[in-house]
């Protein structure tokens, strides 16, 4: 390595492998391998007397789960110590992760036991490149770190599968495999946890049902126009089914509403067998950072960007500021008030008509009406870059501050979230769909001195 010794600082290669045990978020209870005893009601004589009944099956074998990972990476240092590089792959595979199977119901009162079932791999690769140097009388130093994590649900409830059998009868498994069989993200062997799983909305050809048939209607999937209307009730006169509200009427399906697509072309469009997996989930495959410090006589500034990528967000109508429920006592979201449906069929020319809008038309109620499916709509791209702080600081000369006898005196303005670079509409994507408390943008000012 003597040849290298005049640029090569450092060099470390590294392999790891370790196992460690994990509750999961979800410890395991106290006495959670026992069968435990709770009150009960018994029929004694003809009439019901409280005792104990043994209402939990035990599974003597709970363990906490256990996470295998191996890890290769390199260190690197050159230059002089300017440049600074690591790199890690890795592969992480979590077994016995905790949940509750369903249970038959001829157990009676019983509750099913929780098991170490579930397994879960997470590879990734991790990178860190950074630079330090001075260029004249600026101090500088850059860094970047970049990782790739996706993961899948290798093993859990089973193999999903759906399809027509040899009757002609479309048959799915879904509730016994999914975490839960209405969830818009449920957990499914083979693909990405929680990975989301909903309906589209209908895409026609917009020309109506005389011409196209079953292929017209709605161009994406709203009723907005007379022509759309009359395929919706032509479609429905056929015999087809349009969930979740079936019929043409302003508390059912209108004006407004979107309709969605009958995927597996039994007829019935927008039903629960019309689900598709999107090959997104709310985790983002991408995280990023960018930070950067410079110095120059006494000033300094530092920043700090962080983003991520590869992810989205089911912002449903039902909780959101795009929800399109008009009630007394409640907010409107200004893009929803400001971009909805409107069409009166009985007055063509009223002013408020509104039929190319970006939202559907406004209801009563946040659930139950027809655009509070949960669709792909909701979808929304939750990429991001933000710039999470920003600091200037400035240091006084030595010889001025020992006049008052301060050894180091610095003043800064530091800026937290100063600003966030997203499509996503709603809160903000880091926080996710339903936020508990929102990011607040800060302003500080303040000194440091030393004596
Ligand atoms: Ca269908």
């Amino acid at each position: 390595m003597d040849n290298t010794r005049n640029w090569l600082d450092n060099l470390k290669l590294r392999v790891s492998y370790g196992s460690v045990g994990n509750n999961g978020g979800t410890d395991v209870g106290e006495y959670e391998y026992m069968s435990t005893y709770a009150s009960a009601k018994y029929p004694l004589g003809g009439k019901l007397v409280s005792g104990l009944a043994s209402t939990s099956i035990a599974n003597s074998m709970l363990s906490w789960e256990t996470s295998k990972m191996v890890n290769v990476g390199v260190d690197l240092n050159a230059l002089n110590n300017r440049l600074s590089f690591t790199a890690d792959v890795f592969h992480k595979k979590t077994t016995g992760i905790l949940f509750t199977p369903s249970i038959y119901l001829t157990a009676g009162n019983k509750t099913a036991p929780r098991q170490n079932i579930a397994e879960m791999s997470t590879k990734g690769v991790e990178l860190t490149l950074g630079w330090n140097d001075k260029a004249g009388e600026v101090n500088y130093s850059v860094s970047g770190n970049f990782s790739y994590t996706p993961n899948k649900i290798d093993k859990y409830k089973g193999v999903f599968q759906a399809g027509y059998d040899e009757n002609g009868n479309w048959k799915s498994n879904i509730g016994d495999v999914a975490s839960s069989s209405s969830a818009v993200d449920p957990i499914i062997e083979g693909n990405m946890k929680k990975e989301f799983y909903l309906r589209s909305p209908y895409k026609g050809s917009g020309k109506g049902y005389d011409v196209d048939g079953v292929a017209g209607g709605p161009a994406d999937g709203m009723i907005r126009t007379e022509l759309d209307m009359a395929w919706l009730k032509a479609m429905i006169a056929e015999g087809y089914t349009f969930m979740p509200n079936k019929t043409v009427d302003k508390s059912k399906i209108w004006y407004g509403d979107y309709i969605y697509a009958d995927v597996n072309g039994d007829g019935i469009y927008g039903g629960t067998d019309d689900r598709e997996f999107q090959n997104v989930s709310a985790d983002p495959k991408f995280n990023f950072g960018f930070q950067m410090s410079a110095a120059w006589r006494g000033f300094d500034i530092s920043m700090n960007w962080a983003g991520a990528a590869g992810f989205k967000l089911y912002w449903g109508p039902t909780f959101g500021h795009n929800s399109l429920a008009a009630n007394v006592g409640y907010s409107l979201g200004k893009d929803v008030a400001d971009n909805r449906y409107f069409y009166n069929p009985d007055d063509p020319s009223d002013p408020r008509t509104n039929i190319n809008s970006k939202y559907g038309r406004l209801v009563t109620t946040a659930s139950g009406n027809q655009n509070a499916e949960g669709t792909s709509l909701y979808l929304y791209n939750a990429n991001y870059l933000k710039l999470k702080n920003l600091t200037f600081g400035y240091t006084v000369p030595v010889s001025v501050s020992k006049k008052v006898f301060i050894e180091n005196l610095r003043v800064y303005i530091s800026i937290e979230n100063v600003f966030n670079i997203t499509k996503y509409p709603g809160q903000d994507p880091e926080l996710g769909a339903t936020p508990q408390y929102t990011s607040l943008r800060q302003f500080a000012f303040g000194a440091n001195i030393s004596f």
